[in-house]
């Protein structure tokens, strides 16, 4: 990777000129390989049993065991776990970009042949289009819902799930999580941290929700604003339009599209084998749905399968069987498809060497959004607090391969990762921030910005040297790795996606 060398003075470079200048000179872009580990290694996946400790069949995570990844709810802050900074650090803003909650299944994720029911009845999807202009003659519109049926009278089947439910829709019990996980961050950032204003302040002069085209990020919204702030009345929800959205993303970005396809293809060998050693398991999942050996949407990857069996399990249904032969999915064959969809997320967006250019090109533009909303804050000309996300894996599993997490999941439902950034405000304290080896601190005394990045309530660790142990790191230094990769303002992502700048 080419070093960052600014050509235009950028906003660090005015404000804190020897930091930018520093930062730029030494932060390191290049791709870190993550740690070995079961979830990464082949022949883990391919022979171990179980699935390494993780939840796979219920939203609840037993006390003293939260923290462990829960496919059906990960973990996010909350006041039980979260371990807040020392007081010389004040919090200026948080920025939250989470996985939307449980669902049904996707229907290209069904077999052939579906004879159970998804049925949502116990739930409307409130979809109504209002003017916004105080005073119009017509008033306000009535609170109109999607009551999902099927005909009696309709020939045409829907291929996949039968059932009420759109496939996908949040489960109600998707939908009560999304209200625990609000109820839960109003714990940190108002009661812990004082950070957040009350519930009967100007909040939403404060806050951003933001959302994707896809109508289950928009329920799971509607519910988590709920659980935080106590309130049914009319949020809005930032959302771009559905062709250049960088949330989801949904810009186009050929040379990331390409990327990813060529490490989902037999040019990478690891991908090969996984596939071939895989052949019995998949013989034997095919035998059980009906699914045909050359249906290439199931046989590509172990996500189609993945998808069907996860969503049954988080919904406390049985793994199915063949109702001609009676046969059943076993829940260790169950387990091995879940290990093997950890080992491909991790192969897709770590341990691939192209997966770090894959994600910088296909989510830079999301980066870049979030770097600018920090800088606006350092340079006070921003005075939300608060931005939340609401979004895909996809999104998730982009932004923890920018960032080279050291270990690598398949972002469950829920999954959540925070950006806080801190102004030490304290300069004279002896207290000093635990230094890590290889991370700069170059920029003590200079911006006094801090961030610090939480996945799954965690601080986030990571592989790039200049990055690692993300609890802290100068904002200097991430802002400078982040617009080398993309650009301010996302000034490389068109040419790194169209090919007209070399990754
Ligand atoms: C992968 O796991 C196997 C079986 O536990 C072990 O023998 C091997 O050393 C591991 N590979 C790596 C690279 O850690
Ligand atoms: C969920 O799975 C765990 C581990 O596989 C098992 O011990 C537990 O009994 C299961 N719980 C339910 C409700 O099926
Ligand atoms: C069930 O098993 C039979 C016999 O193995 C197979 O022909 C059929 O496609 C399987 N799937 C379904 C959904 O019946
Ligand atoms: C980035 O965009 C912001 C806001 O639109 C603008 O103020 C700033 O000058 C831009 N920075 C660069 C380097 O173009
Ligand atoms: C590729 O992106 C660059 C940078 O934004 C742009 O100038 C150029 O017109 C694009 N080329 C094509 C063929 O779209
Ligand atoms: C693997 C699996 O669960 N397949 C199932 C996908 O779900 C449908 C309906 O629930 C079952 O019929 C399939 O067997």
């Amino acid at each position: 990777m080419l070093p960052f060398s600014p050509s235009t003075p950028s906003f660090l470079t005015l404000l804190f000129p020897a930091a930018a200048k520093a930062a730029a000179d030494v932060v390191d872009l290049g791709w870190h390989a993550p740690a070995q580990t079961d979830i990464n290694n082949l022949t883990t996946a391919l022979s171990s049993e179980g699935i390494y400790g993780f939840i796979f069949n219920s939203s609840e995570t037993p006390e003293g065991q939260y923290g462990t990844y829960n496919w059906c709810n990960m973990p996010h802050v909350r006041t039980r776990e979260y371990v807040k900074p020392s007081d010389e650090f004040e919090l200026r803003y948080v920025e939250v970009i989470q996985r939307h909650h449980k669902r049904t299944p996707y229907a290209s994720n069904a077999f052939p042949v579906e004879p159970y029911h998804w049925d949502c009845d116990d739930q409307g999807l409130f979809f109504f289009g209002q003017r916004l202009l105080p005073g119009s003659a017509w008033g306000a519109s009535a609170r109109t819902f999607w009551d999902g049926y099927t005909s009696d009278i309709n020939p045409f089947v829907q291929s996949g799930w039968i059932g009420s439910c759109q496939f996908p829709q949040i489960t109600s019990t998707g939908l009560d999580d999304s209200w625990t996980h609000g109820a839960d961050l109003y714990g940190v950032y108002h009661d812990l941290l004082k950070f957040l204003p009350g519930k009967d302040s100007d909040w939403q002069s404060k806050v951003r929700y933001r959302v994707t085209t896809n109508q289950i990020t928009s329920q799971v919204a509607g519910m988590l604003i709920a659980g935080t702030w106590g309130t049914s009345s009319s949020i809005p929800l930032l959302v771009q339009a559905s062709a250049v959205d960088s949330l989801e993303p949904a810009y186009a970005c050929t040379v990331g599209s390409t990327l990813f396809s060529d490490i989902k293809s037999s040019a990478n060998a690891a991908w090969a084998e996984h596939l071939t050693a895989a052949a019995g398991l998949y013989a034997a999942l095919d035998a059980i749905s009906g699914v045909p050996a050359s249906d290439s949407g199931f046989h590509a990857s172990f996500d189609h399968y993945y998808d069907n069996l996860s969503a049954r399990q988080c919904h406390a249904k049985a793994l199915p069987c063949n109702v001609t032969s009676g046969s059943c999915v076993t829940q260790e064959q169950a387990h091995e498809v879940y290990r093997l969809g950890q080992w491909e997320y991790s192969q897709i967006y770590r341990d691939a060497p192209a997966s770090l250019a894959a994600s910088v090109s296909s989510y830079g533009v999301w980066i870049a959004e979030l770097a600018a909303h920090m800088r606006s804050v350092i340079s006070g000309t921003n005075d939300i607090l608060y931005f939340h996300n609401v979004a895909h894996d996809g999104s998730i599993s982009r932004l923890l391969s920018v960032l080279q997490i050291e270990e690598m999941v398949w972002p469950g439902m829920g999954s959540e990762i925070i950006f806080e950034l801190y102004k030490r405000t304290d300069r004279s304290s002896d207290s000093r921030v635990p230094p890590t080896s290889r991370q700069l601190r170059w920029a003590e005394g200079q911006g006094g910005f801090y961030v610090r990045v939480l996945f799954g309530g965690k601080t986030l660790k990571s592989s790039n040297p200049s990055l690692g142990l993300i609890s802290m790191l100068p904002v200097e230094t991430l802002l400078a790795y982040f617009d080398g990769l993309v650009g301010e303002n996302a000034s490389l992502v068109r040419g790194k996606c169209n090919g007209s700048i070399s990754l």
